[in-house]
């Protein structure tokens, strides 16, 4: 089987520090998190970033400013920005990322429910997202929180609005409001996926194991880290980004499966390090 990639999502942009005190939001405690991550044994970092004082932002510069610092202590690291950003964000906004020298960004598939909000993503806007990242030469990360979300960035490609094979996806399940995280929801997911792509499981809350552990078998990809949970176990918050990527290698070692570094996940995801 391929190795294993292993995503890191280590700030996310709803969590906060009150939920877990080793959410980070300055630099310094964005790169010890990345830190943390890859020495256990992450490849990618899925980040977004905050203000000094946790607020959500998409601003070019801070971007610039954190992936540098990553850069400068994990030289090889896949570093995928997200284009999500918070809830309520207009697309201008979200799109600052796509304007650095980035390998790859997230881009969502779909408006959906989340908790008690919208995440509002239009077709239109969803087109202009796939047409910046296909003349910035952006590979996208398709996150999808529903089957109907995969079914419209297939039909996307067909129409050639947004960047073609081989595509990554990247299954969010267990968002309230969106698609329960279970194994019969994420195999229905990945039996529809076109030939030749990549696919990443990510479990939200107490299902972050229960699914990275289906997904390893299955011979997918797992994403972990703070943006989707807390916990290290049921009542005991992670200490680290690092903690929880650690646990998955573990549940890897022990079903068989090797663990992909940054340069072999490239090779995997079809990626040119710029
Ligand atoms: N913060 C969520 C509303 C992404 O990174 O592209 C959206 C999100 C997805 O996190
Ligand atoms: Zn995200």
């Amino acid at each position: 089987m391929e190795k294993l990639i292993i995503t890191a999502a280590i700030c996310g942009a709803e969590v906060t520090k009150e939920q877990n005190p080793a959410v980070p939001y300055t630099v310094e405690e964005i790169v010890r998190e990345a830190k943390s991550a890859v020495d256990a044994g992450a490849a990618i970092v899925h980040l977004h970033v905050r203000r000094d004082d946790g607020t959500p932002t998409q601003d070019k510069a801070r971007f610039k400013e954190c992936i540098d610092a990553i850069l400068k202590v994990c030289p090889d690291v896949i570093i995928i920005p997200s284009t999500g950003g918070a809830v309520g964000m207009t697309a201008e906004e979200r799109l600052q990322p796509t304007e650095l020298p980035i390998e790859m960004a997230t881009l969502d598939c779909g408006t959906c429910n989340f908790g008690d909000e919208v995440f509002e993503n239009t077709m239109p806007m969803m087109r202009t997202f796939g047409k910046r990242m296909m003349e910035n030469n952006i590979k996208p990360e398709y996150e999808c929180f529903e089957m109907g979300h995969l079914d419209t960035i297939v039909t996307m490609v067909k129409k050639g609005q947004v960047p073609g094979a081989p595509m990554q996806f990247n299954f969010v399940l267990g968002v309230p409001g969106c698609t329960p995280a279970t194994v019969g929801n994420l195999e229905w997911l990945v039996k529809a996926i076109p030939a030749g792509s990549t696919w990443t499981a990510t479990g939200i809350g107490r299902h972050e194991f229960t699914l990275a552990a289906p997904a390893i078998a299955m011979g997918g990809h797992v994403r972990v880290g703070f943006e989707d949970n807390l916990y290290i176990e049921k009542g005991v918050l992670a200490k680290s980004n690092g903690e929880l990527v650690a646990k998955v290698v573990r549940i890897a070692k022990e079903l068989g499966r090797a663990v992909a570094t940054s340069a072999e996940a490239r090779e995997i995801l079809g990626l040119k390090k710029k």
